[in-house]
């Protein structure tokens, strides 16, 4: 690994990286040499790594080493592959700490959260080590004598893994571990945003013993390199895309891989309810509707979008939150690791971030707090740091929001959400459902029959009772419905559908040509039965 000099910041975050792609093992420079700069978004003037942009012919190479690696890979017994998998797992927990600084430093969540999606890495680790042990078929009864019905799990092919830098450890996992583990071989397009914490995880698996090809990282933007990978797959070079990121790309992914009779996994955008109901503990929803909406500075797929309230809790609940928002810290979250959220992942996320203002103001929705960019202008009373260093934004709350304003059925990545006032817990659901997304949602009351409503009726992949719309777990099924994704999902036991398919085996001993439906024994007459006689 070469470190370069950082000047200034060497002392206050370290050295820059000098990243290079991973192809057969090998780091390569792109093919043409360009690179591109990634900076902390906290603190523009630091440097965190030079990044290669992946050429075709980089993409292409990648393609190939994974392809000849399928070859050998498939081959290897999976409590052999799992093996790999468990040591990453180790090497995973041995450096979590220096994992999380550096997704703080190049993506800019809090220490504590960043610690939290190296675990959410760990957990997933844990959890396929064991698989590689079960990974079942099954046997089945045939209809014939002397023969034998079973099924496999075969991996398919080359995986295409393109991700987020919000979760730049834990979304990559989700999907490299369980794909690897099934005897898949994998290209990587890991985000932009978040180069650096792809490039030491690459070393990870390097490190716990995984064969040359099985994971090839190529680094760059959507376009060109992302969409290099997404020809691959017209090429026949793929055999699975599995995408996490915007609704709108996710279509394109989408139409690509359906024209070639692919299933992708599509983890897509959220617009994500929090319903609070009159008999709600007021604080407890306060808490977790704050820490859904401003945690991670709203740039999660599972931050809350609208916050729905029944009448009599609205008032108390407006301004119990608008209090708790006055007290969040926001700033440097590694020179003030205190901070609630830092800064925006990235200029183009701070610009998107930025438009929602004039859809609301358009819509006319009252803005109750939010300024758009914290700076000299517009100082946030509880800032720690430089501000002027990062694209920082203020915690934003709208009212008079409903449905169908754009406001309030568009996704917005960013730390802003709304207050939508409702009269009964129909009416709730109703709004709660109005998005044309479904990834999570959470609804605060004690009243069974409201939950269980809830339960039943809520369109989306995920929901808490009590609890915030975060909280997925390494061994639950993630995913959405409607916008949110296409049906597939991440996580535990189901994301096995996602890299295998299965293959079944007949296998006859009969040394005779025994056919199905037809040489069988089944009964061909029934005898007459007559039960008249038993009624009155
Ligand atoms: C994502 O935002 O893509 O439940 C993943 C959560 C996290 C995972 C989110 N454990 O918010």
């Amino acid at each position: 690994m070469k470190l370069l000099d950082n000047g200034e910041c060497n002392n206050l975050y370290g050295k820059t990286i000098e990243i290079k792609n991973l192809i057969a093992d090998q780091e390569c420079a792109a093919s043409d040499g360009k690179t591109f700069e990634s900076r902390n978004p906290s603190d523009q003037r630091d440097l965190v790594a030079t990044v290669p942009i992946a050429t075709q012919h980089d993409v292409d190479r990648a393609l190939d080493a994974a392809k000849d690696a399928f070859q050998q890979w498939r081959e290897v017994p999976a409590p052999v592959r799992a093996g790999v998998i468990a040591r990453l797992g180790e090497l995973l927990a041995a450096n979590k700490e220096t994992l999380a600084f550096i997704i703080t430093r190049e993506m800019g969540k809090t220490k504590k959260e960043a610690l939290g999606s190296v675990q959410e890495a760990i957990d997933t680790a844990r959890f396929f080590q064991a698989e590689g042990r079960r990974l079942y078929g099954q046997t089945v009864p045939s209809e014939m004598r002397q023969k034998e019905l079973s099924t496999y799990r075969k991996p398919k092919g080359v995986v295409g893994v393109i991700t987020p830098a919000n979760f730049p450890i834990a979304v990559p996992s989700w999907k490299l571990i369980p794909a690897i583990l099934c005897g898949n071989t994998a290209v990587w397009k890991p985000a932009p945003d978040s180069p650096a914490v792809a490039y030491l995880f690459g070393k990870l698996w390097q490190a716990a013993g995984l064969p040359a090809g099985v994971l090839n990282i190529v680094y760059g933007f959507g376009r060109p390199t992302g969409q290099y990978l997404l020809d691959a797959v017209d090429a026949g070079k793929v055999q699975k895309i599995s995408f996490t990121g915007s609704t709108a790309v996710g279509r394109l992914v989408g139409e690509v891989c359906g024209r070639n009779l692919i299933i992708p996994s599509l983890e897509l955008g959220g617009k994500n309810p929090l319903i609070v109901l009159d008999d709600a503990d007021v604080d407890q929803a306060v808490e977790g509707a704050l820490w859904a909406t401003y945690g991670t500075g709203g740039q999660r797929c599972t931050s809350c979008g609208n916050i729905i309230l029944q009448r009599k809790i609205y008032a108390p609940f407006k301004s119990r939150f608008l209090a708790a928002m006055e007290k969040l810290k926001i700033g440097n979250p590694i020179l003030h690791p205190e901070v609630d959220y830092g800064p925006m992942i990235s200029k183009s996320f701070y610009e998107r971030f930025l438009e929602h203002y004039q859809t609301g103001s358009k819509e006319g929705a009252k803005l109750l707090m939010g300024k758009g960019r914290i700076d000299a202008n517009n100082p946030w009373p509880n800032f720690h740091g430089d501000a002027e260093q990062g694209y920082y934004c203020w915690p934003t709350l709208w009212e008079k929001v409903k449905p169908p304003m754009q406001l309030a059925l568009e996704e917005v990545f960013g730390p802003t959400t709304n207050l939508i006032e409702v009269a009964d817990v129909d009416a709730a659901i109703q709004v709660a459902n109005a998005p044309n997304y479904g990834l999570s949602s959470a609804i605060y009351t004690s009243n069974r029959q409201a939950i269980y409503q809830f339960k039943r009726t809520i369109e989306a992949g995920m929901s808490s009772i009590n609890n915030s719309t975060t909280g997925a777990e390494a061994h639950l099924p993630f995913g959405g419905v409607k916008g949110s994704g296409n049906g597939m999902r991440e996580s535990g036991i189901w994301v096995i559908e996602a890299y295998t398919y299965w293959h079944a085996i007949n296998d006859d001993l009969s040394e005779s040509l025994q056919l199905a439906q037809m040489d069988t024994e089944y009964l061909a007459t029934q005898q007459e039965v007559d039960f008249a006689a038993l009624l009155p």
